[in-house]
């Protein structure tokens, strides 16, 4: 009885096929209702009690021998199948080769999205065909203000263009609302110049806008602080500079410390140990007016940056056009795992 059993588990050991049906038939021998182990377990009973424990334990190790060999032989077989006779294997799992990836200006562009939210500040969107008063008057550029020419600005006919800055959203977003009011408004924007390493005529932008009573430039450096360090790493420092914009006064450039360099200097921060991200002021009192909000009750912060740029400084990308080109072999990097 004892070397039958082990002449089992050398049969089993041994067997091999890669035909389905063979597996089949081998599995009802061994395991099957009417099979060899069945009946071996009856036969226990008969077993001398001083043998049972060993006899037990080589008919556990038969029944895992044959068990572990129908699977090896089935994968074996499932893994070849579909390469052979043509035949899909519908029980193979799903190749996850096949999951896309989302664009880089989405990831970061939902990564600001989230940043803020967590501040409290909601989204606005609105129309990429403008007309003069959202795009340039309500923000106070004059009449002759060179952004307004055609070669900066697409027009589609003497009243209406592309708009060239999301802040034509938030001029809606004053006109429609009272304060308080925070809210962000991420969109393409479209400006007429020529396409190279650093320029594209197409790109994407989030503005911030913050109104109520008694908001200051100290609230507008930490919010912008704040961002900072969520986006870039909790060491992160900033520099405000004196700028210009029409719409914002007083008004500044922000800059991020290096991090690759760690603000010591290197050839991405040309050796200063920063890099502009963005651009920010008070908002002027004329927008303000502007939009039906009264200057004498209530202040805000603005602030604009460009996706694009801060997707370049995240991701170390040095050329703008491949955002726009679809390349595969650019895309494929970043996917994620959700
Ligand atoms: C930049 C600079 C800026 C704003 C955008 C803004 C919007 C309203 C009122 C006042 Cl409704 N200002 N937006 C303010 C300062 C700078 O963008 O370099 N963007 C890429």
């Amino acid at each position: 009885m004892k070397d039958k059993v082990i002449e089992l588990i050398k049969e089993a050991e041994s067997f091999t096929s890669k035909d389905a049906n063979e597996i089949e038939q081998f599995r009802i021998r061994f395991l099957g209702k009417k099979g060899v182990l069945k009946d071996l377990f009856a036969a226990f009973k008969e077993v001398p009690n001083d043998q049972k424990k060993e006899f037990g334990q080589l008919l556990n190790q038969l029944q895992a021998k044959a068990k572990e060999r129908i699977e090896e032989l089935k994968n074996a077989s499932s893994s070849t199948s579909s390469t052979g006779k043509g035949d899909i294997d519908l029980t193979l799992p799903v190749l996850n080769e096949t999951l896309g990836a989302r664009h880089p200006l989405s990831l970061v562009r939902n990564e600001i999205i989230e940043i803020f939210a967590r501040i409290g500040y909601t989204v606005s969107e609105g129309p990429e065909i403008e007309d003069d008063w959202h795009n340039f008057t309500a923000l106070n550029f004059p009449e002759e203000h060179p952004a307004r020419d055609m070669q900066d600005t697409f027009f589609i006919d003497e009243k209406h263009a592309l708009r060239t800055h999301t802040s034509s959203v938030q001029v809606r977003v004053m006109e429609n609302s009272t304060p308080p009011i925070r809210t962000i408004s991420p969109g393409r924007v479209f400006r007429n110049e020529a396409i190279s390493a650093r320029a594209h005529c197409i790109f994407h932008q989030v503005e911030g806008l913050y109104i109520d009573k008694d908001v200051s430039f100290a609230d507008l450096k930490q919010t912008l602080l704040y961002f900072a360090r969520e986006m870039f790493g909790e060491k992160t420092q900033i520099r405000l500079r004196p700028s210009y914009f029409p719409f914002t006064e007083p008004s500044a450039e922000v800059d991020v410390s290096c991090n690759i360099c760690s603000g010591k200097g290197c050839n991405v921060c040309k050796h200063t140990g920063f890099l502009e991200i963005l651009g920010c002021g008070m908002v002027d009192p004329n927008v303000l007016k502007n939009c039906g909000i009264d200057p004498e009750v209530y202040t805000g912060f603005a602030f604009g940056m460009g996706i694009e740029r801060i997707a370049m400084l995240k991701y170390q990308i040095n050329d703008l056009r491949l955002f726009f080109e679809n390349d595969m072999r650019f895309l494929k990097q970043f996917k994620s795992t959700i």
